[in-house]
């Protein structure tokens, strides 16, 4: 039985990735970091909390000298890093925070392995922020880094960390440069989620309008469950890489909100432009949705879409969920979880 590592398993995809590798009869130690209240309930609701083989582990990515003695005492086969300060809006507010866990954290696993094992194969969770403001679209495996964020530039270091464990100590050391993925167990504060959780609300009178900040950024949006496949199959070549996964595909968010609302049956109509746009309710005549400056950034990224043929090609991964599908997926869950009084 082959035994993974896995940190961040409180997050969206670590809590899809600890059941894909449970459902392939990996022992999993799910690496969680002290809180003063339990944050389990993704992994609950994917029925896997109380599996025989998964076993949760506390574990703080900052500390260099409990990352070697996680990785001496488990022994595992395969470490997956997730564990991030994974949130860009919060980046620019703690930048350094950013940097310590986001960019330096996964060095003290890197350590742990060079020290402990170099033979243990290592995924880190790089990111399409890395492109940021890149010039070249879609982006691919060569295209030029531009972070446009504490957030991007904190991954790209340690992306950088990566090829160079790969390099410098032939460590079998991935590095998946993923678009954005989202899913029912998506973080409150991406738009996404945001948006399926706020139009859930709304369609069930419990809430007026949805306030958000740049609705014309455009990002490639896939299906997290799919992408935690190609984490796994980046493990399984013969040679460590680095690998784009995406879509191909991008839609601005006022694209999205349009969806969201459409999945609860209602039609959205915009006016006015800037800081006074709207979108009413074309039925009701309602404001369904404001902008508030409060969620601008003091950067943005504009328009982010991937060129997974890389991955195609050599791990034989596609996404294959489409945008009204994945959002569909997403209002109906938050909405079940209002109307039942499950609010996460
Ligand atoms: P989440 O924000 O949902 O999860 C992040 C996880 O990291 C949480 O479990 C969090 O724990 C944990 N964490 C944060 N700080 C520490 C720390 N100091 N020590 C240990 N654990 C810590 O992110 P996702 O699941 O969406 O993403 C997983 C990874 O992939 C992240 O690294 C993210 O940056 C990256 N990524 C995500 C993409 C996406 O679209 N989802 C796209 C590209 C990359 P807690 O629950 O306690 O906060
Ligand atoms: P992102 O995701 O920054 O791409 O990072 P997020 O969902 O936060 O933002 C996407 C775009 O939507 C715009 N936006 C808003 N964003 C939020 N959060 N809230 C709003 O109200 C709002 N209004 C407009 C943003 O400005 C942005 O352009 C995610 C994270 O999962 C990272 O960890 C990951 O690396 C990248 O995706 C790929």
């Amino acid at each position: 039985m082959k035994k993974a590592l896995v940190t961040g398993v409180t997050g969206q995809d670590g809590a899809y990735l600890a059941r894909l590798l449970l459902n392939k009869n990996y022992e999993v130690y799910g690496a969680y970091r002290r809180s003063s209240s339990s944050n389990f309930w993704r992994m609950e609701s994917l029925g896997v909390l109380e599996h025989p083989n998964l076993h949760l582990v506390e574990y703080d990515l900052t500390d260099a000298a409990a990352s070697v003695r996680l990785v001496e005492d488990i022994e595992p086969d395969e470490i997956y890093n997730l564990a991030a300060q994974s949130f860009v809006g919060v980046s620019f507010d703690q930048p350094l925070a950013t940097a310590h866990i986001t960019g330096l954290g996964p060095v003290n696993l890197l350590e742990a392995i060079r020290i402990v094992n170099p033979k243990i194969r290592f995924y880190q969770a790089s990111t399409s922020e890395m492109f940021g403001k890149a010039l070249q679209s879609p982006q691919n495996e060569k295209t030029p880094f531009y972070p446009g964020n504490p957030y991007g530039a904190a991954k790209l270091y340690a992306h950088w960390m990566t090829v160079n464990y790969r390099d410098a100590y032939g460590i079998f050391a991935a590095s998946g440069i993923l678009f954005n993925h989202e899913s029912p167990l998506r973080g409150m504060e991406f738009v996404t989620r945001k948006i399926s959780d706020t139009v859930a609300k709304i369609s069930l009178g419990k809430k007026g309008t949805l306030e958000l900040g740049n609705m014309n950024a455009r990002r490639d949006w896939g299906y997290a469950e799919e992408y935690v496949e190609g984490m796994w199959k980046m493990l399984q070549v013969e040679k460590p890489g680095s690998y784009v996964l995406a879509t191909g595909r991008t839609h601005t968010v006022r694209e999205f909100v349009n969806l969201a609302f459409r999945a609860s049956g209602m039609e959205i109509l915009w006016r006015g432009e800037g800081l006074d746009e709207e979108g009413f309710d074309r039925d009701t005549g309602k404001v369904r949705v404001r902008v508030n400056p409060k969620f601008y950034r003091p950067t943005e990224v504009d328009v982010l879409v991937g060129d997974a043929s890389r991955a195609k090609k050599e791990l034989g991964w596609d996404s294959h969920t489409g945008l009204e599908e994945l959002c569909r997926m997403m209002v109906e869950a938050d909405y079940r979880r209002h109307r039942d009084g499950l609010c996460f």
